[in-house]
């Protein structure tokens, strides 16, 4: 169809308006030829891959941008409400490929890019990732804007550019380096500098009052640094439906020269101070994942991007309306966490600083437009800025701040003072948005908010039960859940093009917009010929993925070993420990007993850990220690394979969950809010090995427990000995002998010739800290049932039929977890969005 010329004399109009643009072959070899030689000056044979890249990628922008267009238009004329998705992360990963899948142009490009002699991969391969994100949180965020484009919904994404985004990780002798990823280096073909929609952005300095000629106190900042945020628009292409909604993320740039307050003329020092905030800025991400740093930097880029970003949607709706009262009719924003909480204060500064509003009215049309998303219960995630620091850098919204508190205070009390039973100081104490020398930014995204959201059934019950609670009985008609979701059409479509061709062989094409369509191979998953072409897929993005461990990592696997898979951040929730105690233990047993029935395994284990958390670093290196052992010992005739794979990131999980036959979800439970990653193998027919925790309840319900590999404490077991005590991990390691040998295996030398290395993974599981129970995330507590689990899996895959129907489940049953059932969740439950629909015309 593609080379068919998209006008059809035949058609009557009624047809035409329903018929699709068809991608034009010809033209975007013509216009590759072009590039290539306008840009370069050069042939096609002349030119690098990387240059072809560029070249094919501006192509693809021709066509993406009159779709861009269209859609700005529609959206202006039409006047919709828009949400705006608030995110210090989105993991975009790379665009090309993306853009072309959701244009329906891929096939099409890949046959013009035969026909000039290349291969599509080497082309895709060229581009950096856009990793502006750490993990989980930030590739939601990218899947959401997906699936808001996809579905039509008008929506902006807020964000920052980064100009590193997350390290690029290299091993060297088994440990992980972090190298600067420097993405921006051969330019962003897709992205649009957007000069005349810069804002300024105010840091520090002290505030004033002055009192008009009506006698109404007006709050000034003074001898404040300014900083100038310059947006760049980057596309979001929705799936064949020539919707192109924008993602905004914002540079920063000095304000030049002495462009100073006129009340700072002539300071020198402040000047260049001012030069330097706009320098560092935006220059890196901060590479933590679930853990709050509590950098000044780290403050004083949220701030940036927020107001930029507020100042913005209140700018673009003043542009078409004349009533401030009737913002959230029209806009609302969703604040991925509470990285993005102080677009609540701010967009009270704006609403009473400079639309002079009152109190009152500026707080109701915050609290009709701020909604909250909560993505972990871990402690250390807890974002809690010293009031010193914060006030100091951002001191009208401080002040701001303090009153929000004052009149929360004053509820609790209003609220609690005569029950019967509460202690009304206890309450403030737990509840205060500003307590203990510190500003609690959670309490403020849910005082200020119409809506809290948690990420999972289950931890939604949590948020309400036990971490949120009283925020939960004092304002219940605020919580909600939505399980998290992820897309298709780069998970599947785009990521394992021959399972996606197979699925579109027996369901048809509607799951890639409709995803529980796929639901469709249920009847197959007995069917011994589908069995079979299954198996065949899986065996050949097996041998894909060996390729690249042996391009990458100069290992050989045997693509008929199970491929047992754990790619996540490192974490020690996420008990990659216990995985690897595992094979250790495993080949204990494999040495001890050499002619033991064992059918062949490949651990493969992809990790990247915030460069400052120790014991997930020594865990890198504890799995490359285990791994050249194992990988080198002759005599276990090469049963089990351990790798790990450098810099796991959007483009290589791609191939790695295509790959999988095991998806390991091993988190203790409670810990994992939802996971996505989950959801990712089980649409590419990876079988779960997990927990009941997060998002894994929910695909075990869907797909049937007899289907996953289920183990360990449940979630209330976890709460109950969190609260009460009675877990004691000495004990089982005095009792299992099993046990016993993998944790003195960390520190006798059989891994390691200094004893003293890995050490503090030793105490982790075994010593008590003066704060903290030893072995916190219950990993001795778990390994019984854990082994036992695993055993179950080499049984349940020496039966090839009874695995490749659980497989060819679990793709089947993965339709709840597109991300645009979660988006219609969001738009019917939060938001309350129309779609817009577009005229097409090529
Ligand atoms: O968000 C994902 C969930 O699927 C994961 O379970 C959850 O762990 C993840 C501070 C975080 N929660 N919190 C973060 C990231 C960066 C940061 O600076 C916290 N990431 C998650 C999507 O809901």
């Amino acid at each position: 169809a593609c080379e068919e010329d998209a006008v059809n004399t035949e058609s009557t109009p009624a047809e035409k308006a329903e018929e699709k643009p068809v991608f034009d072959k010809e033209l975007f070899k013509r216009s590759i030829l072009y590039n290539v030689m306008n840009m370069y000056r050069k042939n096609l044979e002349e030119a690098t891959p990387q240059q072809i890249f560029q070249a094919a990628s501006y192509s693809i922008k021709d066509r993406v941008i009159g779709n861009w267009m269209n859609t700005q238009k529609a959206y202006e004329k039409e006047d919709p409400k828009m949400v705006y998705y608030m995110s210090m992360e989105f993991l975009m990963g790379r665009a090309l490929g993306n853009n072309m899948i959701n244009l329906e142009a891929y096939q099409g490009a890949k046959e013009v890019l035969e026909e000039l002699g290349l291969d599509i991969n080497v082309i895709e391969d060229q581009e950096p990732d856009a990793a502006l994100g750490n993990g989980g949180l930030g590739r939601l965020a990218a899947c959401f804007l997906d699936s808001l484009a996809t579905l039509g919904y008008p929506a902006y994404g807020c964000g920052i550019r980064y100009r590193y985004g997350m390290f690029k990780q290299e091993i060297r002798d088994g440990f992980q380096v972090e190298v600067p990823d420097n993405w921006l280096a051969e330019g962003n073909p897709f992205e649009l500098r957007r000069p005349e929609y810069a804002k300024v952005v105010k840091f520090g300095g002290h505030v004033s009052v002055r009192c008009d000629e009506n006698g109404r106190n007006h709050f000034v900042q003074e001898g404040y640094q300014a900083v100038r945020a310059i947006p760049y628009d980057l596309p979001i292409v929705g799936y064949g439906n020539g919707i192109v909604n924008t993602l905004r993320i914002w540079d920063a740039e000095s304000m030049g020269g002495f462009q100073l307050d006129s009340f700072d003329k002539g300071d020198y020092s402040k000047a260049v101070e001012q030069e330097n905030l706009a320098r560092n800025l935006v220059d890196v991400l901060y590479p933590n994942d679930n853990h709050y740093a509590g950098k000044e930097l780290r403050l004083k880029q949220q701030y940036f991007f927020i107001s930029a970003s507020v100042q913005e949607a209140v700018e673009k709706y003043m542009r078409k309306h004349d009533d401030i009262h009737r913002f959230p009719e029209k806009v609302t924003f969703q604040l991925n966490d509470t990285h993005p909480t102080v677009a609540i204060p701010e967009l009270m500064r704006i609403l009473l600083d400079e639309y002079n509003l009152g109190w009152d009215e500026a707080w109701d049309i915050t609290t009709r437009t701020c909604a909250y998303t909560n993505h972990t219960i871990m402690a250390e995630a807890l974002e809690k800025w010293p009031i010193d620091l914060f006030s100091r850098l951002l001191p009208r919204i401080y002040q701001i701040v303090e009153e929000i508190n004052r009149r929360f205070v004053q509820q609790i009390e209003e609220k609690y003072a005569h029950v019967y039973n509460v202690n009304v100081q206890e309450k403030i104490r737990k509840m205060a948005i500003l307590y203990d020398g510190q500003v609690k930014m959670a309490h403020m995204a849910i005082v200020a908010g119409y809506s809290v959201n948690g990420v999972a059934r289950l931890h939604t019950e949590i948020l309400k039960s036990e971490e949120l609670r009283d925020f939960y009985e004092m304002f219940p008609e605020r919580f909600n859940n939505k399980t998290n979701g992820i897309t298709q059409r780069r998970f599947l479509l785009h990521g394992n093009p021959l399972l996606a061709q197979w699925v579109t062989e027996k369901v048809g094409d509607s799951w890639i917009t409709d995803l529980p369509q796929i639901s469709g191979l249920k009847k197959l998953a007995d069917d011994a010929e589908a069995q079979k072409e299954f198996m065949e897929i899986k065996y050949q993005n097996k041998l894909r993925l060996a390729k690249y461990i042996k391009e990458h990592n100069d290992i050989e696997v045997d693509p008929n070993s199970i491929f047992d898979v754990q790619v996540k951040r490192l974490h020690e929730y996420k008990r990659q420990l216990m995985n690897i105690l595992h094979v250790m233990h495993l080949y204990n047993e494999l040495k001890a007993h050499p002619d033991m029935e064992f059918f062949p395994r490949t651990f493969i284990f992809g990790a990247k850990a915030a460069a400052g958390y120790r014991n997930a670093k020594l865990t890198i290196k504890l799995i490359n220690t285990v791994a050249d052992v194992v990988n080198n010992d002759a005599s276990i005739k090469g049963k089990i394979k351990v790798v790990f794979i450098e810099n796991y990131n959007v483009s290589n999980a791609e191939i790695i969950f295509a790959a999988a036959d095991v998806s390991e979800q091993i988190s203790t439970a409670s810990k994992e809010a939802s996971g996505t990653g989950n959801m990712k193998f089980m649409l590419n027919g990876a079988i779960t090995l997990g927990t009941l925790d997060g998002a894994n309840v929910e695909i075990v319900e869907e797909v049937g427990r007899e289907n996953a590999f289920i183990f360990g404490l449940s979630s209330n077991e976890v709460i109950h000995f969190e609260n009460n005590g009675g877990y004691d991990p000495m004990q089982i390691f005095n009792t299992d002998a099993d046990i016993r040998k993998v944790v003195n295996q960390l520190i006798d030398g059989t891994y390691s010739a200094d004893k003293e290395l890995f050490r503090p993974l030793y105490n982790s599981l075994l010593n008590t800290l003066s704060t903290n129970r030893a072995d916190t995330y219950f990993i001795l507590k778990d390994f019984k049932s854990y082994a036992e689990a695993q055993k179950k899996v080499e049984a349940a895959y020496r039966d090839r039929s009874g695995w490749a129907k659980s497989a060819i489940l679990n793709v089947a049953c993965s339709g709840k977890f597109t991300s645009d059932r979660t988006i219609q969740q969001y738009v019917d439950e939060i938001w309350h969005l129309d779609k817009v629909t577009l005229q097409q015309n090529g």
